[in-house]
């Protein structure tokens, strides 16, 4: 079964290509990314209104990300691509650098909807903002430190082993492999 995985950034299938053993289809459609911060609601509107404007008859799967700031709170939060499009990946990192705290989370929930429900799949990683280092990756990973290596620095597998959508996709492949063969 084909998994089609409606987003606009690649390095979010690159990641799923690599780790899930079902082939992944991009699908460029623009759903709604209703104002909330709950990045689940977020994401399992998306996925239901996906899967309607597609026809209704093959699954769809979403991601909604986001990295969350101690020093501020959990900004950008649901709003970091947004910021990313107007403060900057480097201007977070300046923003970070005035305060005293550096850690920071990143959190992706993936939701799946094959009409009947949708269900939903959270990954979290734990790190700090640092000035950017490494040319891999997307959006935040350059400042994205965990364990001594920015996401940037890690090769897609390596950085599925610790981030959070790595840890989204395990469970979503978990579930998935449970799930009765129609
Ligand atoms: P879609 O909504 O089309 O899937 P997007 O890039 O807009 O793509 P999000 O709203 O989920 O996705 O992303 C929020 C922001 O976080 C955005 O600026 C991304 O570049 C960034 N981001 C998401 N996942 C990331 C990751 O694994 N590493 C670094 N930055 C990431
Ligand atoms: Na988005």
């Amino acid at each position: 079964m084909t998994i089609r995985f409606v987003t606009s950034n690649e390095g979010k299938v690159r990641e799923a290509r690599e780790y899930l053993a079902e082939p992944v289809e991009q699908v460029n459609y623009d759903y709604t990314e209703i104002q909330s911060d709950d990045l689940g609601d977020i994401a399992a509107h998306g996925a239901r209104e996906a899967f309607e404007h597609l026809g209704g008859e093959e699954p769809v799967l979403v991601d909604d990300a986001g990295l969350f700031c101690d020093a501020f709170d959990g900004f950008p939060g649901p709003y970091s691509a947004y910021v990313q499009d107007t403060v900057g990946v480097q201007g977070v990192r300046d923003l970070v650098a005035t305060a005293d705290d550096d850690r920071a989370r990143f959190r992706t929930v993936l939701a799946y909807c094959d009409g009947d429900e949708v269900n939903t799949f959270e990954g979290a990683v734990q790190g700090r903002i640092v000035d950017p280092r490494g040319d891999g990756g997307f959006g935040y990973d350059p400042i994205f430190e965990h364990d001594g290596q920015t996401m940037a620095e890690m090769s897609t597998a390596e950085k599925n082993a610790i981030s959070h959508r790595g840890r989204a996709l395990a469970k979503f492949a978990d579930w998935l492999a449970a799930e009765p063969a129609e």
